[in-house]
């Protein structure tokens, strides 16, 4: 008897259990129908929104963005004689030229011309022309390295003065012509600097190799070759720190990061120092330091749009020979302009 219940126990459980997994198979078979295909069509309103836009350029002009140096040569700029002038109208060029930060050097050459030829054509051009005159270095920039190698642009300069964000914006430039580029996060001093880096890095679409704070900079450097050769990267940009801690000398150290940025695969194509324009004259003192220990091959003057006197690109090009070859004049992607000494003087100057 016992034995007879034990069989209709086990019959009743094998018929629940079954039941059970008829019921789960059918919810799942329920649950496969109503998720979408996997490559669903994007319905069209979808893609009309992702279509490209025309982009609207809402930059100021140049004669806007630079209106703190310009304005410096209003009192120029209104005197209308044309020929000789008096020695009240030479000392307002005087001040005004000192003012505008282009240096005595510059001032005494123009202040000389004005004084034996007058000016002809109205002050405003003789300085224009003079300016112009000092102006004249080869500014190309060199983007590419010998068969083989990768080339490298680095960029040196105290902490502050803008090469992160230059580098954002070349960054951006590059990859918005088509180059891969490949950012080198070479300031270690700091673990916000990387991020700061990786920022611009996605926004301009470039890849970056970065490492924890405190790490060996020219590692990095050394990394981000070997990734950009890998994937055959058009150009590397290299971040140096502004700033050591203490008892290390950053000078040493940026000749040691270009050695390595130099080796095979790498190969150092432009050495940009980065000066704020704003800080005038002190700006130059900076540069002499960093000329013998990086090898500059140009400057990238940034600010030029705060309280900056323009005259310091002459002054720079004049006390240093290394020509000028982007100004920054604001903090977005689009603010970094190839320096064009025609567009910038005529900013200045024109009426
Ligand atoms: N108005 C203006 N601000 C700028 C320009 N270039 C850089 N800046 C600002 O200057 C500040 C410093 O710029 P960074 O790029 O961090 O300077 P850095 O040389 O990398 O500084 P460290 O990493 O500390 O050595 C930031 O707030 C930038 O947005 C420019 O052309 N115009
Ligand atoms: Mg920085």
């Amino acid at each position: 008897m016992i034995v007879l219940w034990i069989i209709v126990a086990v019959a009743v459980a094998v018929v629940v259990l079954a039941a059970l997994a008829l019921l789960v198979r059918s919810r799942r078979r329920r649950a496969r129908v109503v998720l979408a295909p996997e490559r669903a069509a994007m319905p069209d309103v979808l893609v009309t929104q992702v279509a490209p836009r025309p982009e609207i350029d809402d930059s100021p002009g140049l004669d806007r963005r630079l209106a703190s140096s310009r304005s410096i040569f209003d009192r120029v700029r209104s005197i209308t004689i044309v020929g000789s002038l008096t020695p009240d109208q030479l000392d307002v060029v005087e001040e005004v030229l000192l003012r505008s930060d282009v240096g005595v050097s510059t001032t005494n050459a123009l202040l000389e011309e004005l004084r034996t030829n007058g000016a002809p054509e109205g002050v405003a051009t003789a300085i224009r022309t003079a300016l112009l005159a000092s102006l004249s270095a080869d500014r190309s920039v060199r983007t590419t390295a010998d068969e083989g190698r990768v080339p490298v642009w680095l960029f040196v300069g105290v902490n502050g003065v803008g090469k992160t964000t230059t580098i954002g914006k070349l960054a951006w430039h590059e990859t918005q012509e088509g180059k891969s580029v490949v950012l080198a996060a070479g300031d270690t001093f700091r673990a916000a600097a990387s991020d700061q880096l990786q920022l611009w890095a996605d926004r301009a679409g470039a890849d970056i190799v970065r490492a924890a704070e405190g790490a060996d900079p020219g590692s990095v450097i050394h990394d981000a070759l070997g990734r950009a050769q890998a994937r055959h990267a058009d150009l590397v940009l290299a971040d140096t720190a502004g700033r050591r801690a203490n008892n290390t000398n950053l000078l040493d150290e940026l000749a040691k990061i270009r050695r390595v940025a130099d080796r095979e695969p790498g190969q150092v194509v432009e050495t940009f120092m980065v000066l704020d324009a704003t800080t005038g004259q002190n700006a130059l003192s900076q540069a002499q330091e960093f000329l013998a220990a990086a090898d500059v091959t140009g400057i990238v003057l940034t600010k030029l749009d705060g309280t900056a006197r323009g005259g310091i690109v002459v002054a720079i090009e004049r006390e240093l020979g290394i020509p000028v070859k982007f100004v920054g004049v604001g903090e977005r992607a689009k603010d970094l302009l190839a320096f064009e000494p025609a567009a910038f003087v005529d900013s200045l100057l024109s009426a």
